[in-house]
């Protein structure tokens, strides 16, 4: 693990920036004590509240109360001192101006989660947990989130590390005897504990994917022709009136983007211009915003009308939509077909191949399917989520079975130890990096880069 090079003192208002009846400036590092007495003109007591007046020279700034955490037992891992005063933005940033009059500097995003990781108060998929229980859109997003600061991703990762470690060291041991590596890796248990590793990242990945969609969610655009109600759809999805609705087409130029719980997953809702030629330049650029939108989003609901709607028509307007994304990531597994308006006529039978569901945004029939069709879309499953992840954690979780999955091959076809060693060392170097284990210090910058100020 690296160690902190920066061990100034360093301070920032932790409470939400407003009004509120309390509101906490902390403060860590080296002097964090002596400067906070120098303020509080009083001694301080480990782990006890302190009233007192916080003065900068002749000016008297707030009443309240001083904690102070000697150093390894606090947040940070080094000595730190909230002080609790009245929640106001003049108020805090005036205790915040005295302390760097007096040696303290303004912490950066996330540098006390940083430090906290640096001195290895918390490992990194702890720290990202802090920074997702704050960010948690829900009940159940909170949860798994506490779940993961309190270490419960990562007690699984680390298991599967020391497993690494244990059947690295078989292996490593076989190759000194190049003519019967093999037999020796077998009577080890070796192929046998890869195959249970394999197994196990499989579930962890499942398990990691949920966590991510639970904290993150997805991006859900709605696309198609002008009038085919894109709009009305956001505002059922919605549950209020947030697009405009008119029954002239091109109502919609902009993009509307809602963030909304959809039975606990977070989904931000786009809807976008319906798709055509137009020779209005604000429809155009409207149009062009929607277009970007099919490439980027996770899911594409590709809205249509049930009137005079045929079998293929839906083809072709597939085709199109495929044509359309010219950053080619489209798959037809992000593309659900929803054929709407189906209290004015009977929809087309679509063959099973082409995912689809019919609605009707006025009714809101069809609507709760469409909700739990988005869940059964992108493999959500609410209560199985145990813990929060993010794309990093299932992309390294990944990475490291796809190495495990190369270990098991070159056993399998007779290959070199040392071959296999290689393998599970990356195995365990992209699990590494989920805990923090092995990071480069530009990721932890990215990642602590992030978190809010005071965190
Ligand atoms: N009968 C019926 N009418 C609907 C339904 N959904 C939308 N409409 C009507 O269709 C018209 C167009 O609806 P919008 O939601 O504005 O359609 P849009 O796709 O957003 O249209 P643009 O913004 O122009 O691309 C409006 O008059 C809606 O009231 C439905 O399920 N049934
Ligand atoms: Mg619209």
């Amino acid at each position: 693990m690296t160690q902190v090079l920066d061990q100034d003192l360093i301070c920032a208002i932790a409470t939400p920036p407003g009004q509120g009846g309390i509101g906490i400036v902390r403060l860590s590092g080296v002097g964090a004590k002596q400067v906070a007495e120098t303020i509080c003109e009083r001694k301080l007591v480990a782990r006890s509240a302190v009233y007192c007046q916080f003065v900068h020279g002749s000016e008297h700034l707030d009443d309240g109360i001083a904690l102070w955490f000697p150093e390894p037992q606090s947040f940070t891992g080094e000595e730190v001192v909230e002080l609790q005063g009245h929640g106001g933005p003049v108020v805090q940033q005036r205790i915040i101006n005295a302390l760097c009059g007096l040696g303290a500097r303004l912490a950066r995003p996330g540098e006390f989660s940083e430090r906290a990781f640096h001195n290895g108060k918390l490992d990194l998929a702890q720290a990202e947990g802090v920074a997702d229980l704050i960010a948690s859109t829900s009940e159940a997003a909170a949860r798994a989130a506490l779940n993961t600061l309190r270490g419960d991703f990562s007690n699984k990762v680390n298991v599967l590390i020391e497993e690494l470690t244990r059947l690295r060291v078989q292996v490593e041991a076989a190759i000194d005897f190049p003519d019967e590596e093999i037999e020796i890796l077998e009577q080890a248990g070796v192929v046998n504990a890869l195959g249970s590793l394999d197994k196990i990242l499989t579930n962890i990945i499942a398990s990691a994917n949920q966590g991510r969609l639970l904290s993150n969610g997805v991006q859900v655009a709605l696309i198609g022709a002008p009038n085919v109600g894109k709009s009305s759809l956001l505002n059922a999805l919605a549950g209020e009136d947030a697009a405009i609705v008119t029954d002239i087409p091109g109502t919609t130029r902009d993009l509307l983007k809602i963030d909304l719980l959809v039975n606990n997953l977070p989904i931000r809702l786009i809807d976008t211009a319906g798709l055509r030629d137009s020779s209005d330049a604000v429809e155009q650029q409207g149009v062009a915003r929607a277009r970007a939108q099919i490439a980027q989003a996770d899911i594409v609901l590709l809205v249509m009308a049930a009137p005079d709607l045929s079998v293929a028509a839906v083809s072709q307007q597939l085709a199109d939509l495929k044509a359309e994304d010219q950053e080619e990531q489209f798959s037809s597994a992000r593309v659900l077909v929803v054929v709407n308006k189906a209290d004015l006529a009977l929809p087309p039978d679509l063959p099973e191949e082409v995912n689809h569901i019919t609605v009707s945004a006025l009714t809101g029939a069809g609507i709760d399917q469409l909700k739990t069709k988005l869940h059964e879309f992108v493999g959500f499953a609410d209560e199985s989520t145990e813990f929060s992840a993010r794309a990093r954690h299932v992309d390294a979780l990944k990475a490291s079975a796809d190495q495990v999955a190369a270990a098991q091959l070159a056993l399998h076809d007779g290959l070199a130890a040392e071959l296999v060693a290689e393998e599970l060392a990356l195995a365990q170097h992209y699990l590494g990096s989920i805990t923090g284990d092995i990071s480069a210090d530009d990721l932890l910058g990215r990642i602590f880069s992030e978190f809010c100020i005071g965190k």
